[in-house]
């Protein structure tokens, strides 16, 4: 007998080809003579998916039918990074694939390029909702993971003399593969109108919603294989569209334009991605986002709660709800309407249900980026929702008077409601009220949430505060970004790293075999290499792979100061024109990262970079001893490429302010070593590669509330420290800005006068940190030494770590194992 593979199905390389053809032919519609690189792709594409549909719907069918509980991430933002590799990678099915491309002339890396990555986030929170979604799938943990599948995601960057511009991402232009839409398992939202009181037919007393305006949310599920396992967990992103019917009565009167104009309107929700991270803006749109997704989700998990039979009291026995900052807070009031509005709930019981539903991961202290809204913003959009706002504090508010005896400084700061002036919802509390546990993403941070913005509800509810330190997903960050080192790593222990990355420990010993450091050195160099090609490709810069890399890649913000960094160039800069024959290691100095659009000191500072660098490039007197380059659009692909071949990673924010950092822990995992303060993650890296091994600088948190409470006198520094004021100098007449000292002033006078972030009182600790890390790089064979210890310490920052914390501390999720077939 013939065996002949299932086309949708086999993964011999026969089959795949055959396949491929097939999509080619009968989804793109075209012969391989005409069809276009994305043609194939596609095809491609169409094709890997094929292969985990059984998966996929065996999983579905097994949360749905069965008593197990589901996580749900609620997250207004995953960063996801391409999906192909990913896909590939977890099935196993890459090499097949890649000979069967081969074989019908095509080349597998050259049409995953093809892909546009879904740039559905702004930074760390986005792509930390991205990895534990990797994770939970990976650990065969039933989830969903809900949010906004925004039409535009994270804008493309674009450098134009030097300054950024921002550029629509049209990420869906050409089609998304990885995509199914479910129309019939839409759901409809309210927004505005107005509430009524009414008696219902037990003659209970209840309330409704009458809202002013409908919208329809449609799913989008993508599908997130875990690494060699049957688990495929769904990402489901909503669309917002028209409610259809809504609008009749405009059609009716022959209002036409009216009604287009309002499916318009509606659809607007889910246009865009709004690209500030830590700072609120308060647009009514942002919090129609929010709900929307939220009520979307918690609409999704009703039904599918009601269609097994259950019933609601038990809601939370099914769900476990994690919300991924407070951008989803507003579901703690809208799962208590559905509940008890909606399906005749007790407020007791719903209120219960609530609580053990939901919790809360808190991912900033910046003061800035405490979500609140306006009670006349919230209270006109969702007018029922503020009523049970008002009824939870109410009750809250009861609760803290007996157990504080009135003290009217813990009833306002534990409100809800701030009422120092205009009056706002605080979402922070919210989301810690309506939730049965809150975590911080890392040990400091978590301490500091409980020290400030929660110091009052860790008071009251103790032990409800607790952390969770990030992680990020090896398969992403080390088998897919770095194949070279994931290969070194295989050779030695076997591919069960990628499943628990603590095997990697047992390569300690080699940090002392020199032919083992050779080995390590010259992966590194080979990756050094091919970014530099890279640079110069889409910069026009050359830089030598043999040069230190010293890399910051990360939003560009004042509090992480990338511009401290630069004060460190210019300094270098400045030793090396007093004395042209200074012994320093060269150095090439690698900035990423987007601004905000409308953060003017973020986009000067990204002019202040790409400036600095004009200057240094060319100095012939400099040569080839520094360099700086700003790689422009840095995102998740090009942070595939970059964290490989780092030698050095900046991660220098002022104490405090940093909640944990995620990209601390890719550059470490990949043989960086690390510069930088004691704050977030930093100081777990550090506690695991030891004192020696890592460039410790700056004031700790105490120290720089201290100096702050003390009054902070940025001058004082500047006046003592002549390199420091030789630097300012330089660039305050001007020099970097062909004379026109006007450029940077705002920069300038913000630091010699208010230097909210502390630049030049860790200045010198900085440069001194530097200076260690320049000697240090010129001992290869020490420096080959620290970064392997660095690397295969990183074990406890896979987030298959963090998500097994998360099942048990939080979620009380256990593992389920899929079968494939029936
Ligand atoms: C409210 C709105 C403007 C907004 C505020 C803050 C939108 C987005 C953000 C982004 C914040 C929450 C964020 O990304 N925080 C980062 O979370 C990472 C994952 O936990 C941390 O590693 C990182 O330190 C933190 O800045």
């Amino acid at each position: 007998t013939v065996d002949v593979e299932d086309d949708r199905t086999g993964i011999s390389v026969e089959t795949l080809r055959r396949a491929l053809a097939d999509h080619l032919f009968y989804i793109q519609g075209k012969w391989p003579e005409v069809a276009s690189k994305n043609d194939f792709y596609l095809a491609l594409a169409y094709m890997v998916r094929d292969r985990m549909m059984q998966r996929w719907l065996n999983s579905t069918r097994n949360y749905l039918r069965s008593e197990v509980r589901l996580v749900t991430y609620l997250s207004a933002e995953f960063l996801l990074g391409p999906h192909l590799g990913r896909n590939l990678l977890n099935l196993g099915i890459e090499e097949p694939v890649r000979q069967a491309l081969q074989e019908s002339g095509l080349d597998l890396n050259d049409l995953m390029a093809q892909e546009e990555e879904p740039g559905l986030g702004n930074g760390g929170l986005g792509r930390l909702a991205a990895c534990y979604m990797e994770s939970l799938s990976s650990l065969q943990i039933p989830a969903i993971g809900y949010g906004i599948r925004y039409e535009f995601g994270i804008f493309d960057q674009e450098i134009r003399d030097g300054w950024q511009v921002e550029i629509t991402d049209k990420w869906l232009q050409h089609g998304n593969p990885w995509e199914i839409a479910h129309p019939q398992e839409a759901v409809t939202v309210g927004f505005g109108g107005h509430t009524e009181g009414y008696t219902d037919s037990d003659g209970r007393f209840r309330k409704r919603w009458i809202p002013a305006k409908q919208v329809k949310g449609i799913p989008y599920d993508t599908p997130i294989p875990g690494y060699r396992v049957n688990t495929v967990n769904t990402l489901r992103l909503w669309k917002a569209e028209a409610v259809e019917s809504f609008d009749f009565q405009s059609f009716n009167v022959g209002n036409y334009y009216g009604a287009v104009n309002s499916k318009v309107t509606s659809e607007n929700i889910s246009k865009v991605l709004y690209p500030n991270d830590e700072q609120i803006e308060g647009k009514q749109l942002r919090l129609e986002q929010q709900f929307f997704f939220v009520s979307c989700a918690l609409q999704d998990m009703i039904r599918i709660h009601l269609t097994s039979g259950r019933q609601l009291d038990s809601f939370h026995e099914k769900f476990a709800a994690q919300l991924n900052d407070t951008h989803p807070a507003v579901g703690v009031a809208e799962l208590m309407r559905l509940l008890i509005d909606e399906h005749g709930i007790e407020w007791e019981t719903a209120w219960e249900v609530t609580q053990n539903t939901f919790a809360y991961t808190n991912h900033t202290l910046l003061p800035e980026a405490l979500e609140r809204w306006s009670l006349s913003l919230f209270g006109g959009l969702l007018p029922r929702h503020l009523e049970i706002v008002f009824e939870i504090n109410h009750r809250f508010m009861d609760q803290v008077r007996v157990q504080y005896l009135n003290d009217s400084a813990k009833l306002s700061s534990l409100s809800l409601i701030d009422e120092s002036g205009e009056r706002y919802v605080r979402m922070a509390n919210l989301a810690s009220l309506g939730s049965h546990a809150i975590n911080g993403v890392a040990e400091l941070h978590s301490e500091l949430v409980k020290q400030t913005i929660l110091k009052n509800f860790h008071e009251m509810f103790p032990g409800k505060i607790r952390n969770i330190t990030n992680g990020v997903t090896p398969r992403r960050w080390l088998a897919l970004a770095n194949p070279r080192l994931a290969a070194l790593y295989t050779e030695k222990v076997g591919d069960g790293w990628l499943q628990d990355m603590e095997k990697l420990r047992s390569l300690e010993g080699y940090a002392d075999d020199p032919g083992f450091r050779q080995h390590w050195r010259q992966i590194k160099r080979d990756i050094k290499q091919d970014l530099a090609t890279y640079i110069q490709t889409r910069t026009g810069i050359t830089v030598s792979p043999d040069s230190l890399f010293d890399v910051q890649v990360k939003r560009i913000h004042e509090y992480k100061r990338q511009h401290l960094n630069v004060l460190h160039i210019i300094t270098l800069y400045d030793r090396l024109r007093q004395n042209p024959n200074l012994d320093v290691a060269p150095r090439t100095f690698i900035f990423g990262g987007k601004a905000a659009p409308g953060y003017r000191m973020a986009k000067l500072m990204i002019k202040f970079i790409t400036a600095v660098g004009d200057v240094v490039n060319n100095d012939a007197a400099i040569g080839d001893r520094l360099k700086v380059v700003f790689l422009p659009d840095y995102n998740v692909t090009l942070g595939q490429r970059v964290y490989p071949a780092a030698d050095l990673s900046e991660q220098i924010s002022t104490a405090g302010k940093e909640a944990s950092g995620t990209g601390n822990m890719k550059f470490s995992m990949n043989g960086a070593l690390t510069i930088g303060t004691l704050d977030g993650a930093n100081v777990e890296i550090r506690e695991l590669v030891g004192d020696e091994n890592f460039f410790l600088f700056g004031l700790v948190t105490e120290e720089v509330m201290a100096l702050k409470a003390s009054g902070y006198n940025p001058w004082d520094y500047y006046h003592s420290n002549p390199q420091l004021k030789g630097v300012i100098d330089l660039v305050n007449c001007g020099y970097f800005a062909k004379g026109d000292s006007e450029l940077f002033k705002p920069l300038i006078d913000n630091l010699l006068h208010h230097d909210p972030y502390l630049l030049l009182a860790d200045y010198q600790s900085y440069i001194d940190a530097q200076d260690r890390a320049s000697t240090a790089y010129q001992d290869q064979e020490d420096w080959s030494r620290r970064s392997i210890i660095n690397a295969v310490r990183m074990g406890k920052f896979s987030s298959d770590r963090s998500i097994r914390e998360y099942c048990e501390q939080i979620w009380h999720v256990k593992p389920v194992q899929i079968e494939l077939k029936e």
